[in-house]
């Protein structure tokens, strides 16, 4: 496939790890449309790499140039190249966005005898899929999104409507019915989008009677814990978290309103968010953070933050509790500012990580990008400009950008996996965020819980 004059030279800026200044510099005192080409850089010199180390592979180790299968054990499909699709179309990389949808009218083929995660399925490989038809109008992109949902569907076929945690995608068997709010209520906005473009109801139905249910299982404060068992609707586990096992579902009860005016979604994550907002909020050194708490009591049972709950400030805001939610986006910047990059885990009473690596995390750039939409206050940009340039400078490896082993470490410590969600998330949010794109409707747009765009491209 050719590629633009504007691609070349986008691909020779990466490759010589240089910032593209120049004449957009002249245009921008703040250097915000540099920092975009930056951006736009780095995603085409990381492509030109995944195409040839790893196509068609579902993740590349970026250190070694190998790669390795998700959500299938054994066999690849294209995860990453999935993931890319809208974020190589809002950037303009257009010859690779074609590229990349020209494989997968070839080559993407679900019909595979093997379990993948119902939940990590859907929001990477539907959404990407559903974000990329979004971007391009391919029919054939629909129907995959649809083919694939329709082997995921099997899994909900409980008695609570709750989806079994794994499916297989040839035989639609089952596995493990202890599962979490987030496996279980995190569809609505890809589904319903099915649903609206196939005129098949079916999907938007099974997603937000999964998404009540678990709704309805709420403790008397209004609290969730982070597992329950899908076939009697019995609750696995006491914790209440805004982090990993529940981030997704608040999020996808906000985005059931945002993107369809469903009012039960709304309804539903007002009802959590005060409950969440009376009984897990810690002000601690002027930083505010959210306790992990027992459900049915309200008692602190860890002062423990995953890095996935970054993320949460800008849902927050989203939802109306601006003030709030740019605190919290401000307590993880402190702790940005004193790593560079996030821990996967923090303990805010101890001022200490407890866990040192960092998977190539999105989440405190997607806060920043959600508070830039709402307000545009130059502070988010800031915030993610520090995310990105210590992106740059920490996790860029020889074929691609890893994840970190130790962000303590001096240098860091690289480990070897770029995550599917780097291609949809991170890139995106940093371009979304420095380049003013007329490709994207900055007043009216929806993007996933994955950074799948499905409303406000403009094509
Ligand atoms: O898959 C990503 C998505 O944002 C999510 N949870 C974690 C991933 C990124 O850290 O819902």
């Amino acid at each position: 496939m050719r590629m633009s004059r504007r691609e070349i030279m986008a691909g020779t800026i990466a490759a010589s790890g240089m910032v593209a200044c120049g004449a957009a510099h002249g245009a921008d005192a703040t250097g915000w449309q540099a920092l975009a080409q930056d951006v736009k850089a780095q995603m085409a010199w990381a492509w030109d790499q995944y195409k040839a180390h790893a196509w068609g592979k579902d993740e590349i180790k970026p250190v070694s140039g190998t790669f390795s299968s998700f959500p299938l054990k054994t066999h690849h499909l294209g995860l990453s190249l999935v993931e890319a699709l809208d974020t190589l179309w809002v950037m303009g990389l257009d010859s690779r966005f074609e590229d990349g949808v020209a494989w997968v009218k070839a080559d993407l083929d679900f019909a595979v005898d093997g379990e993948v995660s119902v939940f990590e399925t859907s929001i990477r490989l539907i959404g990407g899929l559903l974000s990329a038809h979004h971007a391009c109008g391919d029919a054939v992109l629909l129907a995959k999104a649809r083919d694939l949902a329709d082997r995921l569907l099997p899994a909900f076929a409980t008695p609570t409507g709750m989806p079994y945690r794994f499916v297989n995608l040839k035989t639609g068997a089952v596995r493990e019915s202890v599962t979490s709010p987030a496996d279980i209520a995190t569809y609505l906005p890809e589904w319903g989008t099915l649903s609206r473009l196939t005129g098949d109801p079916r999907y938007a139905d099974t997603a937000r009677k999964a998404a009540t249910a678990v709704f309805d299982r709420r403790s008397r404060l209004d609290l969730v814990a982070t597992q329950i068992n899908v076939l009697n609707g019995a609750w696995q586990s006491r914790r209440a978290t805004v982090g990993s096992y529940c981030d997704s579902f608040f999020e996808y009860l906000w985005d059931g309103w945002q993107l369809f005016g469903d009012a039960e979604c709304k309804r539903m994550y007002d009802v959590c968010t005060a409950a969440i907002l009376k009984h897990q909020q810690v002000w601690r050194d002027g930083s505010l953070w959210f306790a992990d708490v027992d459900f049915e009591t309200g008692q602190v049972v860890s002062a423990e933050q995953d890095e996935l709950a970054a993320f949460y400030g800008g849902l927050l805001a989203q939802g109306g509790a601006a003030r709030i939610g740019a605190a919290y986006v401000e307590s993880w910047a402190k702790v940005q500012d004193r790593y560079g990059v996030l821990p996967e885990g923090y303990d805010y009473a101890a001022a200490q990580p407890t866990q040192r690596g960092n998977a190539l995390r999105p989440e405190l750039a997607d806060a920043a990008f959600n508070l830039w939409l709402l307000d545009r206050n130059p502070r988010w940009r800031e915030i993610g400009r520090t995310h990105f340039l210590a992106m740059k400078r920490w996790n860029r490896a020889a074929y691609g950008y890893t994840d970190i082993a130790d962000v303590t470490a001096r240098p860091m410590l690289q480990a070897d996996h770029c995550p599917g969600y780097w291609w949809s998330e991170q890139m995106k949010y940093y371009y979304l965020l420095f380049s003013d794109t007329p490709r994207f409707d900055y007043a009216n747009n929806y993007l996933s819980t994955e950074g799948n765009v499905l409303l406000g491209f403009r094509r």
